[in-house]
Order: C-alpha cells, then sequence, then structure tokens
C-alpha cells in the first residue's frame, strides 16, 4: 500500500503535489484543490451511465416525497427536508437522505474506483465513504441551499481528511443553480452557524459578514463531471432559475484514521457490517 502520509506531512490546508506518485489527477487540479478549497474535473463519469442514475434518482425521490407528505410517517426533520413547496402550493423533490442505503444501483455508482482514486490522490490517505445526499433541483423551483461549511455539521478531525464529491447528473451553471465556493475559506476556521429560518432548521447559515462574496466562484461542470470540496471549504447553491434539471449527488468521505466529536465517523457507511466489501 502507498505510504501518503510519509510524501505529504500533515499541514493543515496545504499540500504539495506528490511528484513522484501515479496520480490520477494533474498538478493543476490538485493545487487548485488546496489553493482554493475546491477543484472540477470534468469526465469523470459517463453521461450515460449518470443518467441511468439520474432516472432512478427520480424514482426514489418520488417514493421519499409520497412517504414524507403522509403525516403518518413525518419524519423529524419535517416536510421542507425531502420536498420543496412553491408559493402556489406545488410540490418537488429537495433531497434524498441516504441515497447510498436505497438502492443498489447507488452503491456500484459510488464505490466506483475512477471516484475514489481521485479523492486518495487529493487528500493523500485512503478515504472510506460516510454518507450521501442527492440534492434534486427540479427545472424553476429547486431551492437555494444556503452558505455553510460541512465540518460545521461532521465536526471531524483532521479537516483535511475530510472531503465530499459532488457529481454532477446535469450539465451544471449559473442559471440552473451550480454550486459557487468562498475559495481559501478552508483555510480559516469553522465558523459559527445560526438558524436565520425557523422553517428551515437543517439550514444553518454563518452570519453574513464572516462571509466574504469577493472570494466567490462558480463551479461549473458538464454532467458526470465531479466537484471536490475541503469540509471547511464555504459553499451554497441558488435556486435553479432555468427549464433544465439540477441534480447533484454529494458523497462524503474521510480517512479511517478521522476523528469526531459526534456520531458521523461512528454512523459512517463504512462501519457497517454490509458495506461492501466488508468480510
Ligand atoms: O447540491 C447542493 O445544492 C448543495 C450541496 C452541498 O451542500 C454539499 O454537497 O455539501
Amino acid at each position: 500500500m502507498r505510504d501518503y502520509a510519509r510524501w505529504c506531512p500533515y499541514e493543515e490546508g496545504h499540500r504539495n503535489f506528490p511528484e513522484e506518485m501515479q496520480m490520477h489527477i494533474n498538478q493543476d487540479d490538485y493545487n487548485h484543490y488546496w489553493e482554493k478549497g475546491w477543484v472540477a474535473i470534468e469526465g469523470v463519469y459517463n453521461p450515460d451511465e449518470v443518467e441511468r442514475i439520474a432516472q432512478i434518482a427520480i424514482e426514489v425521490s418520488d417514493r421519499d416525497m409520497t412517504r414524507s407528505m403522509d403525516p403518518d410517517a413525518a419524519t423529524d426533520k419535517g416536510v421542507g427536508y425531502a420536498v420543496d413547496r412553491a408559493e402556489d402550493g406545488t410540490i418537488a423533490p429537495r433531497k434524498i437522505e441516504g441515497p447510498f442505503l436505497k438502492a443498489p444501483a447507488f452503491q456500484s455508482f459510488v464505490l466506483d474506483p475512477r471516484l475514489s482514486l481521485i479523492i486518495k490522490d487529493l487528500i493523500g490517505v485512503e478515504p472510506a465513504l460516510v454518507t450521501d445526499q442527492i440534492f434534486m433541483k427540479p427545472p424553476h423551483f429547486g431551492s437555494a441551499k444556503p452558505y455553510h461549511q460541512d465540518n460545521y455539521y461532521f465536526k471531524c478531525d483532521p479537516a483535511d481528511h475530510v472531503i465530499t464529491a459532488w457529481i454532477a447528473m446535469d450539465d451544471v451553471d449559473e442559471s440552473n443553480g451550480c454550486l459557487r465556493y468562498i475559495e481559501g475559506s478552508h483555510k480559516g476556521p469553522v465558523l459559527p452557524h445560526e438558524t436565520p429560518d425557523p422553517d428551515e432548521p437543517y439550514n444553518l447559515v454563518p452570519p453574513p459578514e464572516l462571509i466574504n462574496l469577493s472570494k466567490e466562484a462558480l463551479a461549473e461542470v458538464k454532467k458526470g463531471g465531479v466537484v471536490f470540496h475541503h469540509c471547511k471549504t464555504l459553499h451554497t447553491s441558488h435556486r435553479n432559475e432555468s427549464d433544465r434539471w439540477r441534480r447533484g449527488y454529494a458523497t462524503h468521505w474521510a480517512s479511517a484514521q478521522t476523528t469526531c466529536e459526534i456520531d458521523t465517523i461512528k454512523n459512517g457507511y463504512f462501519q457497517r457490517d454490509d458495506f461492501p466489501g466488508t468480510n
């Protein structure tokens, strides 16, 4: 096994490209990730295979949405969590929580080595799959996801071992609500997050004066491309104003050495007895 720690001495928020190793990304992508806190890599998957997964996502989210509208089956996260509701009362899928546990096709898709080898190159340690979510955003509908840092929720250490790989299930750009990043924010602290809207307790946001919007960058990427971000990078996505879908499959990874103030790692998929490849 490669000894990544040897060539990658830990220094939070910055690493040097490991010249001597066989990498699945180029030096510019690597530097972009460590300098800006995110990087988009095109063509990790091909669009046809992503389309098959996107169709399954529609079926699963329709099923989830029906369940979450049923008051007898209401979840503690509330109706708004899985469902977006327009002003006229129309509803549409917002988010699938834990898709990995909901369809075998999702499992082989996210555990594909084309993804994990890139993650390993970026973080320099063997990545383990912790959790996942699919953010839907139907045409002219999908609500905004306000600015946040994943590690406010995850509470993991070292933060440099924790990364999100967001797989684009549609071509994503400014008009359909691509991800936006505050570049360099991964080098700062995890900020306090507040609940500005009591109707959306799942959307916690840092105080606006702590978000330097002059550093905001758009992460536009084609279907099958993947956007990777550090768990301290501030990120957001706007409402989908276009007549196209904007589906994003967010997979969250950490090294097995990561420790955690809460149960993020303890509850990670890779810890499950039925995790693929576990004896
Ligand atoms: O897809 C989105 O709109 C939000 C994604 C996100 O917050 C994440 O992947 O951490």
